[in-house]
């Protein structure tokens, strides 16, 4: 059985925020880096990775598990652009279809084959059961309809090396200074800390790829590390309690479950958590007099520069916390225990800060796919940003086309 030992890996650079090391050729084709693995990595973990690559693009056949219900046949159906471990255009979006009042929500209850609140689109041969519809809202429970377009890969495995602390230490749930902004950290239902997905619901790559395979597809897996895949490496005491993350998913498709193998399964793992973060193209006047007003109108209390790591600090300008974006954003779905705050103990209306490394490789933008320009996404900015919003508003064109110059040299 092959297993992901993170703890052998020496991780010798990684210059995310190097610059000059990536560049677009002729024809707007991304570097040959985009899509490849971080640098150090062992030979066994690097060919993991390169199996898990091929994994990412297999297409999965009823007979092999595909279904009951899905809505790809692989995971690069929705992680294709630019390459494997991007993102995806609008049209490979799916729903959430969850019923109740935040934080009580759950599948619908009216429609049973459903499973979870992700809405499968198809339904895989023999036919055996009717295609899954959103029910109308019962006059007791209201079911929302939210939007997700997939985000990209590129990086997001090394948040698995980001302490507790860094991402614990930069809340301010209740704005205690003052400064309009009280982005909080989110925790899984056994309180670990979030760090993937759009409201940071997920602590490690493990569990979430284990949901994606379940809820995207209808491929079943077994735990490869389970609960020891938690991340913490806190310096303080936190309890790190198990649940369901150590038992295997079913399902009842006539297919033997674990419908991807467990060495199978270990590769996509490796793929995912090793994913290098793209190159910053070289600086350029415009992008260099962008960064510094990128800082000047704070942008940045949210999107750090730099985030520290045990291999080194991320340049991947997010800080793993969550922020109320105003009701125009707002899903109303709440997802994970969040930290508590005065104002709100649902995260229907917050979203993790994205990364913006690699921004310019991944069009649409926010996370329903809404923005197609990096401008648009700047502009639905409200809620906890909204001051900011207004301050970048208030830039001269000049100013605010170097914000864009620099936002597309990452
Ligand atoms: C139907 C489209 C779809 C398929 C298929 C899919 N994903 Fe995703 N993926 C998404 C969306 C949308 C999100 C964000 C979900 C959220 O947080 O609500 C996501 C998030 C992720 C993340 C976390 C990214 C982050 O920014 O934290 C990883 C890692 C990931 N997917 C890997 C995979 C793998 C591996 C597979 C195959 C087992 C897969 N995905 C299949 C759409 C898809
Ligand atoms: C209060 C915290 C906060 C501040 C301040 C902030 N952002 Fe964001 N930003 C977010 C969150 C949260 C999202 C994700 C929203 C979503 O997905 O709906 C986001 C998303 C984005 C995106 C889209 C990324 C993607 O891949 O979809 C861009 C671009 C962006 N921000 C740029 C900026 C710029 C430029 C500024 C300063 C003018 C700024 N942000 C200020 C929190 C913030
Ligand atoms: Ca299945
Ligand atoms: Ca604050
Ligand atoms: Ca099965």
């Amino acid at each position: 059985m092959k297993r992901i030992h993170i703890g052998l890996v020496a991780i010798l650079s990684l210059t995310a925020c190097s610059g000059g090391g990536g560049g677009v050729a002729a024809g707007g084709t991304p570097d040959a880096g985009v899509g490849g693995p971080i640098e150090g990595l062992p030979a066994a973990t690097l060919a993991a990775f390169e199996r898990g690559r091929a994994l990412m693009t297999h297409r999965f056949s009823p007979a092999e598990g595909l279904g009951p219900f899905y809505n790809a046949t692989s995971c690069a159906a929705c992680h294709e652009v630019p390459v494997t471990g991007g993102s995806s255009p609008l049209y490979r979006n799916f729903f959430f279809a969850a019923q109740g009042f935040p934080p009580f929500q759950g599948p619908v209850t009216t429609a049973p084959e459903i499973p979870s609140i992700v809405l499968p689109n198809f339904r895989a041969p023999p036919f055996t059961q009717p295609r899954p519809t959103i029910p109308p809202s019962s006059a007791l429970f209201p079911v929302v309809t939210p939007q997700r377009n997939a985000p990209a890969m590129f990086g997001i495995g090394l948040f698995e090396f980001v302490n507790n602390d860094a991402i614990t230490s930069n809340s301010d749930p209740d704005d205690a200074n003052g400064d309009g902004i009280s982005g909080r950290f989110n925790r899984t239902p056994t309180f670990d800390i979030g760090r993937f997905g759009y409201k940071c619901q997920a602590n490690n790559i493990e569990a979430f790829i284990r949901g994606a395979a379940n809820n995207q597809m209808g491929m079943t897996t077994d735990p490869i590390a389970g609960i020891a895949a938690v991340v913490s490496l806190s310096t303080r005491f936190l309890p790190q309690v198990g649940g369901g993350q150590s038992s295997p998913t079913t399902d009842g498709d006539g297919v033997p479950d674990p419908e991807i193998s467990v060495n199978d399964f270990a590769d996509i793992i490796a793929f995912s958590k090793f994913l290098k973060p793209p190159d910053r193209l070289p600086d350029t006047p415009e992008s260099l007099a962008g960064e510094a007003l990128f800082d000047a109108i704070g942008c940045t209390r949210c999107h750090l520069t730099s985030l520290p790591s045990s291999i080194g600090p991320l340049a991947a300008f997010t800080d793993l916390l969550i922020h109320d974006m105003g009701p125009a954003l707002a899903d109303g779905v709440s997802q994970g225990l969040p930290q508590p705050s005065l104002t709100s103990g649902t995260t229907e209306n917050e979203f993790r800060t994205q990364p913006l490394w690699g921004l310019r490789l991944h069009a649409p933008f926010l996370h329903d796919g809404r923005a197609d320009t990096i401008e648009q996404a700047i502009l639905a900015h409200a809620g906890e940003s909204e001051t900011i919003r207004l301050a970048y508003e208030a830039l001269t064109q000049v100013e605010k086309d170097n914000i864009l110059a620099f936002l597309e040299i990452l």
